[in-house]
């Protein structure tokens, strides 16, 4: 009897089993192929690759939790009340975002899971290298700062994180500083914070954090940003597989006045760094040769730059390197430097689809350059840059550069003898391989530069005034002011194909005016004619001249008068200040 009850017992638990097993392979399966993707094929492709080294795969995607409530929560946009606006505004002006806002905001919060569905069905070798996630920061916002550590405490698997190590950059401002160690005593020496002894500048910093470093691979982020589920074995895996590739999360944006976290992507477009003649950032959609060497849409792919802030590396890759070139100062074309490097040296770039980390885009840069700049910010950029260009391109592209750039022919760039030495040394391919073979889609953008038939202030005769985009965005009508010799606003360009620009934007008239416009992708050439003699400036298509009015100083179109000196103008070349 006794035995009977137990085989009666044990054959309902082996019924309940097998039916859970179908249940769950049923869930699995239905799953997998609603989305496309088989569960296991990105491991199974690692594992073809290095067979020996895959341990065992995990998927390492975190338990469902129930949604959060309170401000901020599930990166919706939190409002402040009206009687907080002076505290906003006032916060906004110090730290180039909305302080108050952030400070009412859980530095745990909850935020939207954006990523491609069939994200989730990636596994992942469970031996992925361990990282150091290293947070440089100067003069940084608290909450803001802390919601960066806490996002990735809270979102890292902890067998994958070595430590977050935070440099300081010589910041001033005082809850920055006994504060801090204080706070991070709570995360049991996960987290380590080292400082600067006097201002190094970004870039400086994050070559230091990389050499005191403990991780295998380092990781980047600025100190304003927050990592989303399962954000890190998709950038490990590819590094894991081969160690000269670096990985960039795709980054979404987290609004400066609200702190709503949103996407900057179309869902299912993909997009990858690229840069225009004059080192600006630059992004493209994912051209269809691309597209197609993948079998997911969820997969990693090649990308020629990146924005520069947030990426992981094999450390010791990035030291043999060279880390940052040292000679670049503070902020700016460091990204480029990097990413050229890493693609002629021989490695390879690429972005990562389903890892994703929101960043805070400041209305404009709230700190200043500190010693470093004995000039302005701008020229010492434009030397950032410069120093790049001299060492990465060859000689017909560093004319691009200078022809859209010409200040920067008169800047000195100090001496890059080491850099060029390390490109011999690593023997690094020219420019023109990286362009044909990396960053072809550059040209369907920005085609190659004819070169500027005059360049400088445009002085007015009658006035003495200078044409002037007074740093507006298009579409804008183009000013006149008093000439101050700086470039920038004032520098203006005519190339040997009529096109008149001003910085990476164009000039073109229509009836209300003289303008500021966006120039048209992929083309080089415009409507204006210079006629060295009479010192006119026609406008082919519409057959008139540029004029300035003489009481209201509006600029605009008129029929030619080369006797009239309000129709002259003059280009005075200027050199660096
Ligand atoms: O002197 C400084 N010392 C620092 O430690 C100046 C800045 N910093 C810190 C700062 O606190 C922050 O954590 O360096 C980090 C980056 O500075 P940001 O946030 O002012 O830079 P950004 O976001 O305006 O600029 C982008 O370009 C820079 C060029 O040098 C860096 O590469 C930034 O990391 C980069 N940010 C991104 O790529 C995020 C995505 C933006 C886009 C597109
Ligand atoms: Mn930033």
């Amino acid at each position: 009897m006794r035995i009977l009850q137990v085989k009666k017992n044990r054959l309902i638990k082996l019924a309940a089993a097998v039916a859970l097993l179908i249940t769950v392979l049923y869930v699995l399966f239905s799953q997998t192929r609603k989305e496309g993707v088989s569960l296991r094929s990105f491991s199974s492709e690692l594992r073809k690759e290095v067979p020996r080294l895959v341990k065992g795969l995990g998927n390492f995607e975190p338990p469902a939790t129930k949604p959060k409530e309170g401000p901020g929560e599930q990166g919706k946009a939190h409002n402040l009340r009206d009687d907080q606006q002076n505290d906003a505004s006032q916060s906004l002006s110090e730290y180039g975002m909305n302080m108050a806002c952030s400070d009412e905001i859980s530095l745990d919060r909850s935020i939207p899971d954006i990523r491609m569905p069939e994200c989730k069905h990636w596994d992942y070798p469970q031996n992925l290298p361990k990282t150091s996630v290293i947070i440089v920061f100067h003069n940084e916002g608290w909450s803001v700062l802390m919601r960066t550590v806490h996002s990735v405490i809270n979102r890292t698997p902890d067998s994958m994180l070595e430590e977050i190590l935070l440099v300081d950059d010589f910041s001033s401002k005082e809850n920055l500083k006994g504060k801090l160690e204080s706070y991070i005593e709570r995360f049991d020496g996960k987290v380590r914070l080292i400082r600067n002894k006097e201002r190094e500048g970004l870039i400086r910093t994050r070559s230091r954090g990389a050499k005191e470093a403990r991780g295998e691979v380092i990781l980047f982020l600025d100190a304003h940003c927050e990592v989303n589920v399962n954000w890190l074995p998709p950038l490990l895996a590819p590094i894991y597989r081969d160690r000269t590739t670096m990985t960039v999360p795709v980054i979404d944006g987290i609004d400066h006045q609200t702190f709503e976290y949103r996407t900057v992507y179309q869902a299912g477009h993909h997009f990858r760094g690229i840069f225009e003649w004059g080192m600006l950032y630059k992004e493209n959609e994912l051209p269809s040769k691309e597209i197609s060497k993948r079998d997911h849409n969820s997969e990693p792919y090649k990308s020629p730059t990146h924005a520069g802030g947030l990426f992981a590396i094999d450390r010791k890759y990035f030291l043999e390197l060279g880390a940052y070139d040292p000679g670049l100062l503070v902020w700016g074309g460091e990204n480029f430097e990097l990413s050229f490097k890493i693609w002629q040296c021989g490695g390879s770039i690429e972005w990562v689809p389903c890892s994703r980390v929101g960043h805070v885009y400041r209305g404009f840069m709230p700190y200043n350059f500190g010693k470093l700049a004995n000039k302005k910010k701008g020229p010492l950029i434009l030397n950032n840059y410069k120093r790049v260009i001299e060492t990465w391109f060859d000689d017909k592209y560093k004319e691009f550069f200078y022809t859209r750039e010409p200040l920067a022919r008169y800047l000195d760039t100090g001496d890059i003898s080491q850099q060029l030495e390390l490109k011999e040394r690593l023997k690094c391919k020219s420019f023109q391989w990286y362009m044909e073979n990396v960053a072809y889609d550059v040209f369907d953008k920005f085609p190659e530069l004819p070169p500027n038939l005059h360049w400088g202030e445009l002085h007015n005769v009658a006035s003495q005034t200078c044409m002037d985009s007074m740093g507006h965005e298009p579409p804008a009508l183009i000013g006149m002011s008093h000439c101050h010799g700086f470039g920038s606003n004032q520098l203006l360009r005519l190339n040997a194909k009529g096109q008149l620009g001003v910085g990476e934007r164009c000039i073109d008239a229509d009836i209300q005016g003289i303008k500021l416009v966006f120039c048209r992708l992929g083309t080089v050439g415009g409507p204006w004619e210079y006629d060295e003699a009479t010192h006119t400036l026609l406008h082919r298509n519409h057959k008139k001249c540029a004029a300035l009015h003489p009481q209201t100083f509006h600029l605009s179109l008129m029929p030619c008068d080369p006797i009239n000196t309000y129709q002259q103008w003059v280009f005075n070349e200027i050199h660096p200040k």
